[in-house]
C-alpha cells in the first residue's frame, strides 16, 4: 500500500510569506495532480506557538539564518513563520485537501524544533505518523512539498529509517537553498540514506 506525504505547502512558505521558498508555489498544481494518483494522503503542517525557539525574534541579538543551541541541539534561526491559528500558517490557496486522511501539526512545543513530519529533531516525540501509517497498512510512501532541504529532507529520512520504503518526488518539492547547494546535497544525502528520487511524470498514470 502506497501513501503520499504533503509537506507544509502552507502560506508563510510561499512567495509573499515570511520564509518564502523560491518557487514555492509553483508545487501547488503539481502536487494537485500527484495527489489523484493516490488511494492515502496525508499532510504536514508547521504550526508554532509564539514562543518558538527556532524564530530569531526570540532570542535578542540574532538574525535569521544565524545557529544557536537550543535545548542541545543546533538549531539555523528563521523569521517568525507558521504561527498557530494565523494566515501564514494556513495552507496554500488552490491546494486540495479534500481527500487527506490525516494531517499532523508539527513545531509545535517550543524548546524544539521540527523539521520532519514524524518525529521532532532530536528524535524526542514522535508525531504519530509513523504509527499512523503502519495500522493503514502502508509500506511505501512518496513525500512532496516544501522544503527540499529541511522538511522534505528530514521527512524521507525518517520515514526511510522508519522501514518505509521511502520516494521523493523531486519536481512537486522546492528548497530554501539558504547556502547554494544545499538542496543539492540533500537530495544527494537523501539517496545516499536509500530514498529513491523520482520525476511525477514517470509515476504513472493517476488511479
Ligand atoms: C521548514 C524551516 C523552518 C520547512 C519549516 O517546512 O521546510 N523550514 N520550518
Ligand atoms: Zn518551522
Amino acid at each position: 500500500m502506497e501513501a503520499l506525504i504533503v509537506v507544509d505547502i502552507q502560506n508563510d512558505f510561499i512567495p509573499g510569506g515570511a520564509l518564502a521558498v523560491p518557487g514555492g508555489d509553483e508545487v501547488v498544481s503539481l502536487v494537485n495532480r500527484l495527489q489523484t494518483r493516490f488511494g492515502l494522503i496525508a499532510a504536514t503542517r508547521d504550526w508554532h506557538p509564539p514562543d518558538h525557539g527556532s524564530f530569531a525574534a526570540n532570542h535578542p541579538g540574532k538574525r535569521a539564518g544565524d545557529s544557536i543551541m537550543l535545548e542541545g541541539l543546533n538549531q539555523t534561526l528563521w523569521p517568525v513563520h507558521c504561527v498557530q491559528d494565523t494566515p501564514g500558517a494556513d495552507f496554500a490557496p488552490g491546494l486540495y485537501r479534500d481527500r487527506w486522511a490525516k494531517v499532523v501539526l508539527k513545531g509545535t512545543d517550543p524548546r524544539i524544533d521540527s523539521y520532519s513530519g514524524f518525529y521532532d529533531n532530536g528524535h524526542r516525540m514522535a508525531t504519530g505518523l509513523g504509527d499512523y501509517l503502519k495500522e493503514e497498512g502502508v509500506s511505501t510512501v512518496f513525500v512532496a512539498g516544501l522544503a527540499t532541504d529541511y522538511c522534505v529532507k528530514f521527512t524521507a529520512l525518517d520515514a526511510q529509517g522508519l522501514g518505509f520504503e521511502t520516494y521523493v518526488v523531486r519536481d512537486c518539492c522546492r528548497g530554501v537553498d539558504l547556502n547554494p547547494g544545499d538542496v543539492e546535497r540533500a537530495v544527494d544525502e537523501m539517496r545516499t540514506a536509500g530514498v529513491g528520487i523520482v520525476g511525477s511524470a514517470e509515476l504513472g498514470n493517476p488511479r
